[in-house]
């Protein structure tokens, strides 16, 4: 049996940082419907992430992107989000959405275009500095769209150089986080399509360069746990962009579509003692809220992560490990299904009721009239990111 009251301590002891980008307007390549009441700055974005924070107690940091989240004074922003009880979490830099990239980024053959690039992510760690962010979290739209476009092994020398003069410029307490993705915006090769080349880039640049994997960016049927787990053994899982998807990089809230996947994700978490914020590894949601209220979706995808971390937290390890060693396979499969099929709401309902918070935070929240009072405020709100 798992030992409750531990299982408390550490759900009570999780940390979960929300994307400034998903309090925004978003959509598809089709259309953005904006919503009443979203921010207009990146303050009421901070202002929505500690709504967020209020009701659910695990999500005291938000995670820039720039520029979508530019200012004038970063360290007055910072001391903003401490005012409303939260922290500015990780620098998302934003390589992919300017007309000077259509050939890629860092891995342009155009040294100019490069130079453009790199000084970006040199921009990103300078903000750091001001917001106190240990994390520079590094996405790469980078790749080609027809065989013999470019060389696929010069734009990895490319790509390594950019990250060197990044990775120099970090202060001691930074680090790079480089997320992978299989596909899109580019349809025939990426820079960075997977986790081994993240990997490799990593193992390259040295200690402070880690995995960041986004749950939305693999083929069909890849088996995240087993990089999960791989990369802890490995010391080279850095954090965690989550989202839920059906067909691709579908951005959808983080537990909705594949439940079962994200509780064998968050078994090998524990299962490697990485929960803990003391371990290092960030976890990270990246979503898009296309149709439905966004503070809300929010919270319900913080749930769905503190929902599937509770089951995961109470697999008999003992029992589990027990059938293993007999080569016992369905008591094995058994010991982790018997887990993943408890109902851990109560459990989260107590824990909450323990740290002073409402049991149900999504009530909590549209009882609270925030929802109401942004709506009537913030008029002409149709900023942050995608929707752009
Ligand atoms: C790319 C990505 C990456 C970006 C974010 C907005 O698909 O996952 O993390 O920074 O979306
Ligand atoms: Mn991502
Ligand atoms: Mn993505």
């Amino acid at each position: 049996m798992a030992d409750l009251a531990a299982v408390k301590r550490a759900l009570t002891a999780q940390r979960i940082e929300t994307p400034s980008w998903a309090y925004g307007n978003s959509g598809t390549r089709f259309k953005v419907f904006a919503q009443p009441g979203v921010p207009r700055n990146p303050e009421e974005k901070l202002a929505d992430a500690a709504e967020v924070h209020r009701y659910t107690g695990v999500a005291p940091a938000v995670a820039l992107h720039i520029p979508w989240d530019k200012v004038d004074d970063y360290a007055k922003l910072n001391a903003y989000a401490e005012s409303l009880g939260i922290e500015i979490g990780a620098i998302n830099t934003n390589v992919f959405q300017d007309d000077d990239y259509k050939l890629g980024s860092v891995t342009n053959p155009d040294p100019r275009i490069r130079r453009k690039a790199t000084d970006h992510l040199l921009e990103a760690v300078d903000i750091m500095d001001q917001t106190g962010s240990r994390d520079l979290k590094l996405w790469f739209s980078d790749g080609l769209n027809y065989p013999g476009q470019d060389d696929l092994r010069n734009r990895q020398d490319r790509l390594a150089a950019a990250l060197r003069e990044t990775y120099d410029r970090l202060g001691d307490h930074q680090r790079i986080l480089l997320e992978y993705k299989l596909f899109e915006p580019a349809f025939y090769a990426t820079d960075v399509p997977d986790w081994g080349t993240s990997y490799a880039h990593c193992i390259e640049l040295g200690e402070r360069a880690t995995v960041c994997i986004d749950t939305g960016h693999h083929a069909p049927g890849t088996n995240i746990e087993f990089i999960v787990a791989f990369l802890l053994r490995q010391k080279k899982l850095g954090a965690f962009d989550f989202n839920s998807r059906f067909y691709a990089d579908d951005d959808l809230m983080v537990g909705s579509a594949d439940p079962f996947q994200l509780f064998r994700i968050m078994y090998e978490i524990v299962r490697g003692d990485a929960l803990n914020p003391a371990y290092g590894i960030s976890f990270m949601l990246d979503q898009c809220h296309n149709i439905e209220r966004k503070i809300p979706a929010i919270i319900r995808s913080v749930m769905n992560v503190q929902e599937a971390t509770a089951k995961a937290l109470l697999v008999d390890r003992d029992a589990l490990t027990r059938a293993q060693d007999a080569g016992d396979v369905l008591e094995a499969n058994a010991v982790l299904m018997d887990a993943y099929n408890t109902d851990v709401r109560p459990l989260l309902a107590e824990v909450r009721t323990d740290a002073g918070l409402d049991p149900d935070p999504i009530g909590a929240y549209r009882r609270s009239g925030h929802d109401e009072k942004i709506i009537a405020t913030r008029v002409g709100g149709n900023q942050a990111g995608w929707g752009a």
